[in-house]
């Protein structure tokens, strides 16, 4: 017992810092044509590189955002698991061409062992019917990233860039986590490899390369100003993510 104590301890200390929680929202496609008008979205809260899920309650808000119109889509949301956990899913049919924006509020995450709690405002691109219309137009969040390079049509092995608003405002010198959502079983190298970090510069904007084709998370982390309650009573800080989930292709004959 004692060494499965001991050892469980060693696990925690070890693993705890490749462990990176992630909103995620990923479609079928993150493009809609004629022949595929409809795409069925998840929306969990999960560990993408390690396949481990969380529990993710009911979001405070899910909606789509194309044309400067805002779809409030969260009463379509049914529960469904994603990595054998709570999680919640739709199907939207997309009627017009535009670049949609999926977004999610979460409720408050409570984490324990971080001695936090998070938020992660999460969001995703789908482009409609050959559409490329305002691809860099915020989404309306309280902190997210505007992609500077149009994210969609890319390939693995291109750069992306991206500036980090709060409030928005830029914020210089966040730290941005990304991670490969990794569903063809990869195992990393060493636990650095599980979550990749970057910053952002003075005006917000960070450049990374993905080397994989597949879905990628990028989150840019900050701390609220402001406190919640945790269970015990007392006042804790709110980590807040601005996540944004993007899709890298491979090269095709
Ligand atoms: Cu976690």
């Amino acid at each position: 017992m004692r060494t499965i104590i001991l050892t469980f301890i060693t696990f925690m200390l070890v693993a705890t810092p490749a462990f990176a929680h992630f909103g995620m929202i990923i479609p079928d496609a993150n493009v809609a044509t004629q022949k595929a008008r409809s795409t069925n979205i998840t929306v969990s809260f999960s560990h993408p590189f390690e396949n481990v899920g969380m529990t993710l309650e009911k979001p405070k808000q899910f909606f789509a955002i194309a044309n400067g119109k805002k779809i409030d889509l969260l009463s379509t949301l049914t529960e469904t698991k994603v990595m054998n956990e709570g999680a919640w899913k739709t199907t939207f049919r997309f009627k017009r061409p535009g670049v949609y924006q999926f977004a999610l509020e979460p409720t408050p995450y409570w984490e324990p062992e971080e001695d936090c709690f998070i938020i992660h405002y999460t969001k995703t691109y789908v482009a409609a019917f050959g559409s490329e219309e305002d691809w860099d137009a915020p989404a309306g969040l309280p902190t997210e990233i505007i992609p500077l390079t149009r994210p969609f049509g890319l390939y693995a092995g291109t750069s992306f860039t991206g500036q980090v608003l709060k409030n928005g405002k830029p914020v210089p010198n966040a730290e941005v986590e990304y991670e490969l959502y990794n569903k063809e079983g990869f195992t990393a190298p060493t636990e650095h490899n599980v979550t990749l970090v970057t910053k952002t510069d003075s005006n917000g904007i960070f450049t990374v390369t993905c080397p994989k084709a597949g879905w990628w998370g990028f989150a840019a982390l900050t701390t609220a100003d402001y406190t919640l309650t945790a269970p015990s009573g007392k006042e804790k800080p709110v980590e807040l993510g601005a996540v944004t989930w993007i899709k890298f292709d491979s090269f095709q004959k």
